[in-house]
């Protein structure tokens, strides 16, 4: 080898090498097989950004995958925030806002900007409020006002279950379903398509099931039931008895 194609030759494993760390530094940015590459513009950072999973990314294994919360969290969540961010831009009056009072009043919000920040401002707000929802806390039951409400409203928590069940079923397409309180302090069901939320009609999410196949098809496929049944074992049932009793 000449010193010269030697020097090529050092020049391109270095370069082979600076584009491995590049790629591995960039992992967080790579996009799924047959998802839009982001414009080339970089988005705006902020006002809104990705809250952290509070535990870890395997933390509900086996029930959620870790691959799938790595996705769930760090791609789609990010999307919205993301294209929250550029829905807002140039939009001081949205951008001062918090998302969950942006999606509590679309009507307020200019038609130009309105269907973007419906999608992923509620896109936003659903999966702030999911994350905290769950947990590994396998075979626990709601407490206390919580409990009351749903005997209240279904007769048992198994009834209860049963219903969630069949509503997140019975979401057409990419939606939740959602175990919600409503102004009156009841609780109620109700589903809501794409990422639509309680909270544009006043009802406060307390616990609900995502039900994107974005959320369970690397894991579960097209096996949605069973899905919702594994949703069970990581509802944090602690966590949203104490914001049922804390919320208005
Ligand atoms: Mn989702």
């Amino acid at each position: 080898m000449s010193s010269v194609s030697r020097r090529t030759a050092i020049m391109q494993i270095s370069a082979l090498a600076g584009a491995a760390v590049l790629a591995e530094g960039l992992g967080a940015e790579r996009l799924p097989i047959g998802q839009a590459a982001a414009p080339s513009a970089a988005p705006p950072t902020g006002p809104f950004t990705l809250p952290p999973l509070p535990y870890a990314y395997d933390a509900l294994e086996p029930y959620f995958d870790a691959e799938t919360m790595h996705l769930h969290h760090d791609k789609h969540h990010q999307a919205y925030v993301n294209n929250l961010n550029i829905a807002v831009a140039g939009h001081p009056e949205l951008a001062s806002k918090t998302v969950f009072e942006l999606v509590a009043d679309l009507a307020a919000i200019s038609e130009s900007v309105r269907t973007a920040i419906r999608n992923n401002g509620g896109g936003h707000a659903n999966h702030s409020l999911w994350w905290p929802m769950l947990s590994k806390r396998d075979g626990s039951a709601p407490k206390g006002e919580l409990a009351k409400m749903i005997d209240a409203r279904f007769g048992t928590f198994s009834a209860f279950q049963d219903q969630l069940t069949k509503a997140a079923l019975s979401v057409f397409g990419s939606g939740w379903a959602w175990l919600v309180k409503l102004p009156d302090g009841a609780v109620d069901i109700e589903t809501a398509p794409n990422q639509d939320t309680p909270l544009t009609v006043f009802h406060k999410p307390i616990i609900g099931v995502d039900v994107w196949e974005h959320a369970y098809y690397l894991k579960y496929q097209n096996r949605r039931a069973d899905y919702v049944k594994a949703f069970f074992q990581v509802a944090n049932w602690d966590y949203v008895s104490g914001e049922f009793a804390r919320k208005a």
